[in-house]
């Protein structure tokens, strides 16, 4: 029996279990990333570890996140991590080198490798071919100590692309197709193998923005051959050394496959608040844009950007747009200064932003009232813009362009001028690693610089076999991670802070939660499907957890979420019967009784005594992670294993 692409490498990788779909297997991981707003919290984690130097053939820690500085918060945890960085062998890509996951691809990704990382669109890396998965910070700290990660093996998806992509469709649109079949919570437990004769069209760049956003899909990744097209990216970039070719068996198996024929794809948009609510930009129809922002993971490459620039050039930005544009990283940035495509494109009235996150994490440039915004970025989800009023709307750069120029949302076919993308090719991409600084093999010299602002993680008791305590919150279906502990501007800063930060959680949809749970300790949440989607950010987890929250208990929960709640200790638990979602309130209260039986059987009663019934529960656990939940997390458990008391 054929091999996918996904096989061979886990088979290459497997250090411990079977690839058997469903069951949970322990990979080595080669290669790991951490970006600065969860990267505190790792490298604290991994200081914890009481390890030397890294085991991994490269870790690289990129500041790309906290980037404003309005006080010394920010500037403190670069430091820190610097390093924190240098001590431990791990690569550091200085703030203006550029957001993670494009330096990343342009100059460490290597075909066939496995690559952990602190954010979720870790899996951009796979637009190489490169078997690239988000985590908590946790689990990377753990994986550069040389710790297997493990996974619940997933089931494989072949998404085979037929056709090629008709002028001004974009590989945006193909993964805007993939979530409006699969939604944001069909990938939960699979990984997205693309393939077929539509795959040789596209540039790395644009596969990189499918695999990028597969993440919305909730999937553990997405993953391209790695071909000739890959090969010329790597050449370009002065790696063809780092080249390797990947395809599946002829004959390869599959557990599901989807097809795509690329000439029947439309300009598509994701309509607020999720990626998944996917609609045709005509279908949409001219809507009024107050603001249009171009950058992020998802689509700020050289080549992007040149599409960019070719649509700007002579034209200007409509009255009552603001156009913010962050390139991808120093290597684009540079290359479109020198070729002229920024003057064309500062001349337009574009405003240039630094190369990071920025606006797609809330890091300024947040919407005015009730205002739209066009995006090319990933993640619309409620609130995250800064702005809880604001429509956002994500569409593919050309898109974008088009309507920063008419000023209302444009189907970039509709425009009244031609323009020729046909010349954009890179033989030679501008290749300067200065900003990456390699740590010193001086160990002993290296101090380690906390900012006062660094604070200890909260830390979980061990598992009593009785929980009582009242529902905090209950909410509905796909709540995010951003819903959970908001991410922008203000509270940032604050991500090596947990004390402070948790003040904040759920404080977009519920101001008082973090009150009411410190009135009622030991507490629960009741969420509804695909809790925790989005982001990998532990502090979701880690917020809770120094609120006292004891268990989360909801209709279904998105991957890396999941983990992390089991990292900290606290118990996912998921209905047996949907149905007893309906029959609980906010405040009611609850107890939950016999747990030390109940996770090693899988199953637990609830009994609401505000409403005297009793349901069960699901808490099913492989024998690891029954471990971390009876010592309190995954740092207990090590530490107890290495006989460590309390
Ligand atoms: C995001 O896009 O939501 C983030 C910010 O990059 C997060 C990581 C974080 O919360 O720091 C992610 O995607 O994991
Ligand atoms: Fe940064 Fe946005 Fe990408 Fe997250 S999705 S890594 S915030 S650019």
């Amino acid at each position: 029996m054929g091999k996918n692409i996904v096989d061979k490498i886990l088979s290459a990788h497997l250090v411990e279990g079977e690839l058997l779909s469903g069951t949970t297997a322990g990979i080595k991981i080669d290669r790991t990333l951490t970006q600065d707003s969860t990267g505190t919290m790792a490298y604290l984690q991994l200081e914890a570890m009481e390890i030397d130097r890294v085991k991994t053939k490269r870790s690289v820690a990129y500041i790309d996140h906290n980037m404003l500085q309005q006080g010394f918060e920010n500037a403190d945890d670069h430091k820190y991590i610097q390093t924190v960085a240098n001590k431990y062998g791990i690569y550091f890509s200085k703030p203006g080198n550029g957001i993670c996951h494009q330096v990343n691809l342009e100059r460490f990704s290597v075909p066939g490798d496995t690559l952990l990382g602190s954010d979720s669109h870790t899996p951009t890396a796979g637009g190489v071919g490169m078997l690239a998965i988000g985590a908590g910070g946790l689990d990377v700290a753990l994986a550069m100590a040389g710790e297997p990660y493990y996974i619940k093996v997933p089931k494989v998806v072949k998404v085979e692309l037929s056709g090629r992509l008709s002028p001004m469709v974009t590989s945006k649109d193909i993964i805007l197709e993939v979530l409006r079949r699969q939604t944001v919570k069909g990938g939960v437990g699979k990984i997205y193998e693309y393939g077929g004769e539509g795959v040789k069209n596209l540039s790395v760049p644009q596969r990189a923005t499918i695999t990028n956003m597969g993440a919305e899909l909730g999937a553990t990744t997405s993953i391209f051959p790695s071909d000739e097209k890959t090969k010329e990216y790597f050449k370009a970039q002065g790696r063809e050394q780092d080249w390797l070719e990947l395809k599946a068996d002829k004959d390869a198996v599959y557990d599901e496959i989807i097809k795509i024929d690329l000439s029947r794809l439309e300009p598509m948009v994701a309509a607020p608040h999720s990626p998944d609510n996917i609609k045709t930009c005509r279908e949409i129809g001219k809507v009024k844009v107050d603001q249009v922002a171009i950058g992020s993971c998802t689509n700020s490459s050289y080549e992007d950007l040149m599409k960019v620039s070719k649509i700007l050039k002579g034209r200007k930005v409509a009255d009552n747009v603001s156009l913010v544009i962050a390139p991808g990283s120093r290597q684009v940035m540079e290359m479109i200064a020198r070729n002229g495509a920024l003057g064309d494109i500062i001349s337009s009235g574009a405003r240039i932003l630094e190369t990071s996150c920025g606006p797609c994490i809330g890091m300024g440039q947040s919407p005015g009232t009730d205002a739209v915004s066009v995006r090319t970025f990933n993640r619309n989800f409620y609130g995250r813009s800064g702005t809880n009023s604001a429509s956002v709307y994500l569409s593919s750069p050309e898109v974008a362009a088009v309507t920063a120029i008419t000023g209302y949302l444009t189907d970039p076919r509709d425009i009244d001028f031609n323009v020729d993308f046909s010349d954009i090719k890179v033989d030679k991409f501008l290749v300067d690693d200065s900003m990456i600084i390699k740590p010193s093999d001086n160990v002993d010299e290296i101090e380690v610089i906390r900012g006062p602002n660094i604070k200890p993680f909260p830390l979980n008791s061990r598992l009593v076999d009785k929980l009582e305590g009242k529902i905090i919150i209950k909410t509905d279906d796909n709540i995010t991670t951003d819903h959970i502990m908001p991410s922008n501007a203000k509270l940032l800063p604050f991500r090596s802070n947990i004390p402070y930060l948790s003040n904040f959680c759920f404080s977009t949809i519920d101001e008082g939660f973090a009150d009411k749970a410190k009135q009622n300790p030991g507490g629960f949440i009741v969420g509804g499907e695909n809790y925790g989607q989005g982001s990998s950010r532990e502090h979701a987890a880690l917020a809770p957890l120094q609120l006292g929250i004891k268990g989360v208990i909801a209709k279904s929960f998105a991957r890396i979420h999941k983990a992390n709640l089991i990292n900290s200790g606290i118990i996912p638990m998921e209905f047996e019967n949907p149905e007893d979602y309906k029959k609980i309130d906010q405040m009611d209260d609850m107890e939950i009784d016999n747990i030390f039986d109940g996770i090693k059987n899988g199953k637990l009663l609830v009994r609401d005594k505000s409403k005297n019934i009793s349901f069960n529960v699901l808490a099913v656990f492989n024998e690891k992670e029954i471990d971390m939940l009876l010592a309190g997390g995954k740092l207990n458990s090590i530490k107890f294993r290495k006989g460590v008391s309390e």
